[in-house]
């Protein structure tokens, strides 16, 4: 986002299913092989958002230098996904882990396929957090507000429930 260093990537991990650390730990190693990881935030547990009769989420981001374009980054990442036990859900259901991009440096992609940044990160406490370990002064590409900004606008109860969990 702004004021990174060159084309700097944020990606979020979240995982509501299964033996929830394992599955962010799994997908952390995964991801080395397409991103020089250069920090990651505490791990969160949140309640979940837009569909909430499912369980608890781990949540956390982790940023770093990408070591391939956006497109083959997110083919990779959904391949990371499946091969990690993700079967086909429902919008916004249950899943096993989940890997968004939420940001690439400053750009700006509105596909089909991909959009960047991340669609609704203003309104996710559960990726607002995260990033708020990372980098408070760092700018969203669109809206140009810092995510500390973003998080101090969220509703007063944006963190009900969230508890983090220790770190590895
Ligand atoms: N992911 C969603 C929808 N809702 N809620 C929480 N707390 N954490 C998530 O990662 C999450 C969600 C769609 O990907
Ligand atoms: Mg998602
Ligand atoms: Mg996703």
């Amino acid at each position: 986002m702004g004021q990174c260093d060159m084309e700097e990537v944020f990606i979020a991990i979240g995982s509501n299913l299964g033996d929830r650390l394992k599955n962010i730990v799994r997908a952390e190693r995964g991801l080395l092989e397409f991103l020089e990881i250069t920090g990651r935030s505490h791990v969160y547990e949140t309640l979940p958002q837009y569909v909430v009769n499912q369980p608890p989420f781990l949540n956390l981001a982790v940023r770093g230098m990408p070591k391939m374009e956006p497109r083959p980054l997110l083919e990779a990442l959904k391949r990371l996904e499946i091969s990690l036990g993700r079967q086909p859900s429902a919008r916004n259901g249950p899943r096993l882990i989940d890997l968004d991009i939420l940001c690439f440096g400053e750009r700006q992609i509105d596909t089909d396929e991909l959009t960047l940044p991340h669609p609704r990160i203003e309104e996710r406490y559960f990726v607002l957090r995260p990033l708020l370990d990372l980098n408070p002064n760092m700018r969203h590409p669109t809206i140009g507000k810092t995510i500390r900004q973003l998080v101090d606008e969220l509703p007063i109860d944006a963190d009900k429930g969230v508890k983090v969990i220790s770190d590895h």
